[in-house]
């Protein structure tokens, strides 16, 4: 989950939060922007995790420390995760650093990334985030995301993108799966899949304890798993929004990436 205090304490004091204490450089990152579909992709790999080294252990918000730690959560993570020789994984939204070996990076069209984060920090923490056009170009907004893929560019080891992942989860899960050498059979990843699907990940959201939303500061009656949808950025961005996001990708230097994406 991603919790925005920390990120931001993080971000604007001398105490770095990027590593965990006990670093290794064969830990793999899951590295996203905010909102791009970091707790999904956990939840199906934690699943097939769980099902793969047969753990007794429930894939839940409770747990999802203990499977896929998130640094912003804490930095004493146990030095092995219990899965076999697979590498730890762990959950970030720093930009590109060089201590980070090994990462699979998570993207989202930013446009529906925007609606995602803004109705997050408005509702899941009554955060006066003022209107939507006013939070894409603050910076929170659509710099603050072509500042991250930049940083991510040609140094991820596998990118997986959340509009391939509703599209066809299996192939895109396979990526990371070849890349952890971890042979899992179709019929079991489809079932790590059904365990994750978003009617699913919002019933287990409802059957957890309070404390997860607590420790991340989140208002008890907002909806983690909210909406899960493609495309919600047509009804929420505006012409002249539209035009400043079209702008801001230029600027950035990356419109071809966003257009090999159909971001654009
Ligand atoms: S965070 O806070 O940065 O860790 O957020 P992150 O997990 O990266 O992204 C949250 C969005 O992912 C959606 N989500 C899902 N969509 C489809 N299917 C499943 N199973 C699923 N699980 C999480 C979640 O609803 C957030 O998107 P929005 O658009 O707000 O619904």
């Amino acid at each position: 989950m991603f919790n925005f205090n920390n990120f931001f304490k993080k971000i604007f004091s001398a105490d770095k939060v990027y590593l965990p204490h006990k670093y290794r450089s064969d830990d793999v990152w899951l590295a996203s922007f905010p909102k791009s579909g970091n707790t999904w992709v956990s939840f199906i790999l934690g699943n097939a995790l769980i099902d793969y080294f047969e753990k007794e252990i429930e894939m839940n918000f409770d747990n999802l420390q203990k499977i896929i730690p998130d640094i912003y959560v804490s930095q004493d993570i146990p030095e092995k995760l219990g899965f076999g020789n697979t590498p730890r994984i762990i959950k970030t939204h720093e930009l590109y650093r060089s201590e980070y070996k090994k990462s699979i990076y998570i993207i989202r069209d930013p446009k529906d990334t925007m609606i995602s984060y803004y109705y997050y920090l408005k509702e899941g923490h009554n955060q006066k985030v003022g209107a939507f056009s006013d939070f894409i170009r603050s910076d929170r907004g659509i710099n603050s995301w072509c500042k991250h893929a930049k940083s991510w560019i040609n140094k991820y080891d596998v990118i997986i993108s959340y509009e391939n992942l509703k599209q066809d989860p299996r192939a895109e899960i396979k990526k990371i799966l070849n890349f952890l050498s971890l042979d899992i059979p179709d019929e079991r990843l489809n079932e790590a899949i059904k365990k994750s699907s978003f009617d699913n990940m919002r019933q287990i959201e409802k059957n957890s304890s309070l404390k997860w939303k607590k420790e991340h500061k989140m208002d008890k009656n907002f909806y983690f798993i909210r909406k899960g949808e493609v495309r919600q950025w047509q009804a929420g961005f505006s012409k002249e929004d539209l035009f400043f996001y079209e702008r801001q990708i230029a600027a950035g230097g990356l419109e071809y990436f966003a257009k090999k994406y159909n971001y654009l």
